[in-house]
């Protein structure tokens, strides 16, 4: 028998971003003040571990005891920590279609969650779900992505991506919109210059969707398995909002493999205009000409998709997105600088699972005695910690007894001020 490793709820206060405090595993939050308006909500990230993919992988998974790896084994394990942690909005990868109609639907259902899925294309048997609590929203668009483009080249990966538009039930006060949003990237290190494209469509789409009347965005949480290491410069243009890759070698994007052999250098710009995004990660909008109809009205056709109208762009080496994303993990512990790690099997301990969120800003005041003007988003309460790759050694590293998947489920807590 292997023992049982131990997590514990990191409360947190952040009423300086940039002076995040951990006040420790204790129930309640001692200094932050308690609103009277507010909506407060869980989020786990899963990469569940295909059986597929665990089968298709043996090699990574040598150092199990054979019953562990079977799915009649793991499955309830991986239904009992789901129920456990019990969150609000559960975003799933590597969630295998067959699997996903016969157990892990019907029991999430049973669970009190509303769930949607989006496979993976060219018959990949695997794909990203989220589910969310009836109780506490309601459903009000459902907005897959498909990576895979027959008309581009360089997108010929089977990956997806899953975007939600969840409404809050609150019973008396108006709330914003929540925008949930889940993948699980190519995993080819030596791929960044893919990687980053389907980040770029997710990113598009994020934008399309949580995009409000006037002009702002909604709260923001963005999940998933993005196959790339903290520090990286996937990672970083997600957390910087830029990205100058000039001279970045494909096989560096990522971070998750050091050697560099043989490697192209990213193109300017990476993906070709006819994807349709821009280099800020928008929709491009086509001028398209006027068309009459038959009452001799000239109207525009209607778009879909976000009506951002983008001027021509110069070649340059620089991505942007407009969003402002904060991760709910810092990635190493505070004292000793040791790297948390969010997968572990023989191969490879790293963190490439984030759950990413919109904080909430306090903008500055441009005059002196001006209200302090809070910008829509979500404040960070809580967090699961994670574990370090030794920590997981003394359990056999993933998956195990207890834990069945080769990842760690990534669980926060957030409170959306009204
Ligand atoms: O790293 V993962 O595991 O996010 O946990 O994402 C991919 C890998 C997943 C979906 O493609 O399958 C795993 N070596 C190691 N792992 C692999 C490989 C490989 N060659 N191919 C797929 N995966």
């Amino acid at each position: 028998m292997e023992g049982t490793i131990q997590r514990h709820w990191e409360y947190i206060c952040n009423h300086n971003k940039e002076n995040t405090k951990i006040l420790g595993d204790e129930n309640v939050d001692p200094i932050c003040e308690d609103s009277e308006n507010k909506f407060e909500f869980s989020v786990m990230s899963y990469n569940i571990l295909s059986q597929d993919l665990l089968e298709d992988n043996s090699h990574l998974y040598k150092h199990c005891r054979r019953p562990v790896l079977h799915w009649s084994f793991r499955f309830p394990n991986i239904l009992k920590e789901i129920k456990h942690f019990d969150a609000d909005v559960l975003c799933l990868q590597e969630v295998q279609e067959d699997h996903y109609g016969t157990e892990i639907r019907p029991s999430l259902e049973s669970l009190g969650y509303h769930c949607e899925y989006k496979m993976r294309t060219g018959r990949k048997p695997d794909g990203c779900a989220i589910c969310f609590k009836h109780s506490k929203f309601s459903l009000l668009s459902v907005n897959p992505v498909e990576f895979y483009r027959r008309d581009v080249p360089l997108l010929d990966r089977d990956n997806v991506g899953l975007v939600l538009l969840l409404q809050p039930k609150i019973p008396s006060a108006a709330s914003p919109a929540i925008c949930v949003a889940n993948t699980h990237l190519l995993y080819n290190p030596r791929r960044g210059d893919i990687k980053l494209t389907q980040l770029a469509m997710l990113l598009a789409e994020i934008s399309s969707v949580a995009h409000q009347k006037d002009g702002s965005f909604c709260p923001i949480v963005m999940c998933g398995d993005f196959n790339s290491v903290p520090g990286s410069p996937l990672y970083s243009f997600i957390k910087e909002g830029k990205l100058n890759y000039e001279g970045l070698a494909i096989g560096k994007v990522s971070g998750q493999e050091q050697s560099s052999r043989g490697q192209r250098i990213l193109s300017i710009p990476i993906w070709p205009p006819n994807l349709g995004i821009s280099q800020n990660c928008v929709y491009e909008v086509q001028q398209v000409p006027k068309v009459e109809k038959p009452d001799g009205d000239l109207t525009q056709p209607e778009l879909d998709k976000t009506e951002v109208l983008v001027t021509a762009e110069k070649l340059s080496s620089n991505l942007q997105h407009h969003f402002s994303l904060s991760s709910v993990y810092s990635h190493y512990l505070p004292d000793t600088g040791i790297p948390e790690v969010t997968t572990c099997h023989s191969r490879s301990a790293v963190t490439v699972d984030y759950i990413f969120y919109s904080a909430e800003k306090e903008g500055v005041a441009e005059q002196p005695g001006a209200e302090v003007a809070l910008v829509g988003g979500l404040k960070l309460l809580a967090r699961l910690s994670l574990l370090t790759e030794q920590d997981l050694w003394t359990v056999n590293g993933l998956p195990n007894e207890n834990n069945s998947s080769d990842h760690l489920p990534l669980l926060a807590k957030f409170r959306l001020e009204l």
